[in-house]
């Protein structure tokens, strides 16, 4: 089984309006709440796509019984800490007329003692599931070094890490080495503290990980495509440009989703990085994962153009 943790969940509230006027009266079109938080949407696409998996982290107040709901709804197994604290609240507000998203995302807290919790009830999974998914941004009541410690507890129970995160959390994170990270471009940029322009650059910035012993690397690049590397191979994705269904956000988690799929699979990495781009492109098409289906993704991967760069 796959294991996915969010100590930072959400209720993704999707505002849409005609156009947002600063400091006026806005009057908003369409209203939609969702479970939310990175690891929580990367539960909810492997669910989708088959996978044994279960949701970890800790929630809390009438937002965590709503993420939970949602799930249960949803058929996505979870099997959260509770906190006494309200689980936060990410509005993402779509402006219609001028094709515009703002993401507007709450820091979230939790008590410390949560957290002990929650670590004690992680140990007891990677007993038997060895493949763990560290996803998104963490709240007030946590340090920055939480996802490298993690990532020590996974290595003592020989469990692969996927690590997809930013900021100090995602760079303390690697240093304690997980399997395989899926930073996007600026991530990447930050961690290696160099511009990425052409392949040769993102080629010396995946060894800059790779050296750090990181086995793989998957860098998302948006309408650009995609590249994975490892220190064998290479290979950078052209998908086939699709119109916007609903929103972007949230196709990293889809990435990342389909990546720890291919990786409980045993694929080789040509395939991982070819299957991972095209559930991402897929979302980016359809807008929701409940519309993603094999056709669609069928169709974009005989499309997707292949460059082998290593
Ligand atoms: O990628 C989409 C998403 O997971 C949304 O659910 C939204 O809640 C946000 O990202 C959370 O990301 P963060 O980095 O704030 O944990």
């Amino acid at each position: 089984m796959i294991l996915t943790v969010t100590l930072n969940p959400a209720v993704d509230r999707i505002i849409l309006l005609d156009e947002l006027k600063l400091g006026s009266l806005n009057r908003v079109k369409e209203v939609h709440d969702l479970a939310g938080g990175k690891g929580i949407n990367v539960a909810e696409v492997l669910t989708k796509l088959g996978e044994d998996v279960i949701a970890l982290g800790i929630v809390g107040g009438n937002n965590g019984r709503f993420i939970n709901g949602i799930l249960e709804k949803n058929k996505v197994r979870a099997d959260f800490i509770w906190s006494e604290y309200n689980s936060r609240q990410n509005l993402k507000i779509k402006e219609t007329e001028v094709n515009r998203e703002t993401e507007i995302n709450e820091t979230g807290i939790i008590d410390p003692e949560d957290l002990q919790s929650f670590t004690v009830k992680l140990k007891k999974y990677l007993k038997k599931n060895k493949i763990l998914i560290l996803s998104g941004s963490l709240p007030d009541g946590v340090t920055d070094n939480i996802y490298a410690e993690l990532i020590k507890i996974a290595a003592e129970n020989d469990s692969k890490v996927i690590l997809d995160s930013s900021g100090d959390p995602f760079s303390e994170g690697i240093e304690a080495k997980p399997y395989l990270v899926k930073p996007n471009l600026e991530e990447l940029e930050n961690l290696t503290g160099k511009k990425i322009k052409t392949n040769h650059d993102l080629i010396e910035a995946s060894d800059y990980l790779i050296n750090k012993g990181i086995k793989i690397i998957m860098v998302s690049l948006g309408a650009k495509g995609s590249y994975i590397a490892s220190e064998k191979e290479i290979y950078r994705f052209y998908t086939p440009s699709v119109k916007v269904g609903q929103t972007t956000v949230g196709a990293g988690d889809t990435m990342v989703a389909a990546l720890a799929k291919k990786l409980n699979e045993e694929a080789v990495l040509k395939e991982m990085g070819i299957f991972s781009s095209a559930i991402a492109t897929a979302y980016v098409k359809t807008g929701k994962v409940s519309a993603i289906n094999e056709e669609i993704i069928r169709k974009i991967t005989e499309k997707i153009k292949v460059e082998k760069l290593r």
